[in-house]
């Protein structure tokens, strides 16, 4: 598929994905989304790719739904969000989360409305200083949307999440790691390096563990406690079948460091 509005690369194992409609802070119309979702598609089949990395080109991460693209209002019959959200984030959201791979979103700058909280479903958020995190949709007049209001109170608390979103106001990276809505900041020259350096280490970690762990994380969410100690039960059964499991326990034994193999 010819990309148009994002580079992707993979190597040694990392699938890097880059956002790349700078002029308009890399917000996402229709066909960006598309190929967002095909991208991540393409990552989550290929075999030699252990983890992914996600980022913007240029001053943003992402500025949400490019407000170019939707059809203002006729005072009488507004445009056709539902299925605006249903094609282009909905599905986004859903791929970020069920990958069973490793996935770290590396926020250079700005990250609103979709483009927040499409980071937010990513697995480690590492955060440029100089980023910022803004729930962007009342601004417009929109309810936030792309899981926001699944993820952000679970990650910062309701009256966290419900401030940001009612308000919102455009908080730093600083005080989105304050808040614990993301794994950690970086000087923006250091940002790449420190995101590069993390999906290195992810890929060469036991990918299949990890995809069950994300499993499980992702259940618990909305789980008591008796039925996430039955699903941890049933994915260590799966994890102990792993090639992986065999050699982190022979390289234990012999001292030495494991050679996972993804599977
Ligand atoms: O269809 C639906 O709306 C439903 C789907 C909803 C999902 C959503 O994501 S809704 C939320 C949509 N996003 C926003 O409302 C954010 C709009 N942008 C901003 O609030 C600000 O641009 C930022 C806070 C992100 C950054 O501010 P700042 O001062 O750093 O930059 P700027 O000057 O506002 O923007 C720079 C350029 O990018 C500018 O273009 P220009 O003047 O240089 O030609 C601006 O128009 C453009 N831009 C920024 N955001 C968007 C955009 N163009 C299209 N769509 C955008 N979302």
């Amino acid at each position: 598929m010819t990309r148009e509005h994002l580079r992707s690369t993979v190597e040694d194992g990392v699938a890097k994905i880059t956002l790349a409609r700078p002029a308009v802070l890399n917000s996402l119309n229709t066909a960006m989304a598309r190929e967002l979702q095909h991208a991540l598609d393409e990552a989550s089949g290929a075999a030699d790719v252990r983890a992914l990395l996600i980022t913007g080109e240029g001053r943003a991460f992402c500025a949400g739904q490019d407000l170019a693209e939707v059809v203002p209002p006729d005072g009488s019959k507004g445009p056709e969000l539902r299925a605006l959200i249903e094609q282009n984030y909905n599905p986004i959201v859903r791929r970020l989360v069920s990958l069973e791979k490793p996935i770290v979103c590396a926020v250079n700058g700005v990250a609103a409305g979709a483009g927040a909280n499409l980071a937010l479903a990513c697995d480690i958020v590492l955060a440029s200083k100089s980023a910022s995190f803004v729930q962007a949709f009342v601004n417009i007049g929109l309810i936030p949307d792309s899981g926001g209001t699944y993820f952000l109170p679970r990650l910062i608390g309701l009256p966290r999440a419900k401030a940001l979103m009612l308000l919102g106001d455009r908080i730093s990276a600083e005080q989105a790691l304050a808040f614990g809505m993301i794994w950690a900041t970086h000087e923006p020259e250091q940002l790449m390096p420190e995101a590069e350096a993390l999906a290195a280490r992810l890929a060469a970690l036991p990918t299949a563990a990890l995809g069950l762990i994300k499993r499980a994380l992702n259940a618990s969410l909305s789980s008591d406690l008796d039925a996430q100690l039955d699903r941890e039960r049933d994915l260590q059964q799966l994890a102990g079948r792993s090639h992986d499991y065999a050699e982190g326990v022979k390289a234990f034994q012999e001292k030495r460091k494991p050679r996972f193999l993804g599977r």
